[in-house]
């Protein structure tokens, strides 16, 4: 025990030390297009690594269940606890609706997430969720049908966002819909929060009652999530709707990180990453167009580009090993109207945010669609040439942009 507070990992657990040590390279020599992924900075992995995850504490600031909290309580107020989007998510469920109330939210294959009353999930079975989905021509949400479908549930609880729609939602609208039916609005941002916060996407905050978001994706923090509201009367709820609601104990060292990539985000240079991700993605978008790939919507306003290959006899999962052949890491995603079977699923999501903090620019997301483009079709035609030139064209990729050197 006498290096108990000095010895590094990779001595005392050469398992998980070399689990680290492979990841580590893993995402150093490999091209990250999942959209829920980014890379965090050095001060963000300073705070997450601190013995501040020694301390524990329950309660908020001023109000506190333990003593020795002095040094996280040094922030100014902000309800910063959840421990993931879908803990935020729960935590408004218990604030604001009882089991068995009507809910209506994005289906899960239009865009939507699991915490919104999927029918695998806790909310599914707990509430009487309702799903609107998206013009089957379009892809994109409609609002009528979301109106037609509100005026029939009267859902207590309206909810926009997800993890799959690449485009700006009509936040107006959807606040009128709500009012209309006597709803609350929630919209969950946590895929284009850090959009929101550089300026390069639309703010549901006007327009909400409660925002829930992750500082993961777009946000570039570490994993957590975070609950707004612009109105103080939900404060008081929200607050005990974390705790004793729905968690015990805060992660000190995460809600430190969290203040770190929120002072981050207020910087100069995360509004161009902002605007640079938009681009790119647009760019990306555009390139794999212009290759004959579908994409549901037409193209993106986001960081997220949707693949269809529903007209290609594809699956998302068959091009996701086709990508990691060439080391792009990408997930098998559902489409608008796509099979309940993962396995099935005719959809990849693309994400640029990751790529983007890495330094990619449009110039590298035209080399990188046309090398997506060859290997959806070396897919579908089970041909191996050209694969090892492709994931040199990556690996050069990730030397020219190196992370955590
Ligand atoms: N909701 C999942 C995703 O979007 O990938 C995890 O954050």
């Amino acid at each position: 025990m006498s290096d108990f507070f000095t010895a590094a990992v990779d001595k005392t657990d050469p398992l998980i030390g070399d689990a680290l040590a492979g990841e580590l390279h893993r995402q150093q020599t490999q091209i990250e297009l999942i959209a829920s992924e980014n890379i965090v900075s050095r001060a963000v992995l300073d705070a997450l690594g601190h013995p501040m995850t020694n301390k524990t504490l329950e309660g908020y600031p001023g109000n506190r269940f333990h003593g020795g909290g002095e040094l996280v309580d040094v922030c100014d107020y902000v309800n910063a606890q959840p421990h993931s989007g879908t803990q935020a998510n729960q935590a408004v469920f218990f604030a604001t609706v009882k089991p068995g109330d009507p809910i209506l939210s994005l289906d899960l294959a239009a865009g939507g997430h699991l915490s919104h009353g999927a029918a695998p999930n806790q909310s599914g079975r707990w509430f009487d969720a309702h799903h609107y989905g998206v013009d089957r021509d379009s892809g994109l949400i409609d609002y009528d049908e979301v109106e037609r479908i509100a005026a029939e549930v009267r859902p207590a609880l309206l909810i926009t966002g997800g993890s799959a729609y690449p485009r700006v939602i009509d936040f107006a609208r959807m606040r009128r819909i709500a009012d209309v039916v006597g709803a609350l609005l929630l919209v969950d941002m946590a895929h284009f929060a850090g959009l929101v916060a550089a300026g390069a996407h639309p703010s549901p905050l006007p327009h909400a009652d409660i925002v829930t978001c992750t500082t993961t994706k777009t946000m570039r923090g570490p994993r957590g999530g975070l609950i707004l509201s612009r109105d103080s009367t939900w404060a008081k709820q929200l607050q005990s709707a974390i705790f004793p609601g729905v968690q015990g104990s805060l992660h000190s060292q995460i809600i430190a990180a969290k203040a770190v990539c929120l002072g981050e985000a207020l910087q100069d240079d995360f509004k161009t990453y902002g605007r640079q991700v938009v681009e790119n993605a647009r760019c990306l978008a555009q390139i794999l167009s212009d290759q004959g790939i579908k994409l549901v919507s037409g193209g993106t306003d986001t960081h997220i580009v949707l693949l269809d290959f529903s007209s290609m006899a594809l699956t998302g999962q068959q091009v996701q090993d086709s990508l990691a052949r060439i080391n792009l890491t990408s997930n098998k995603n559902p489409i608008p109207f796509d099979s309940t079977r993962p396995s099935e699923w005719a959809g990849l999501r693309l994400g640029v945010a990751a790529a983007t903090t890495r330094g990619l620019g449009p110039a590298d997301f035209e080399l990188l669609g046309k090398v997506i483009a060859r290997a959806i079709a070396r897919c579908a035609v089970a041909d191996d040439a050209g694969v090892e030139a492709d994931r040199q064209q990556v690996l050069a990729l990730c030397r020219r942009f190196p992370i955590y050197p």
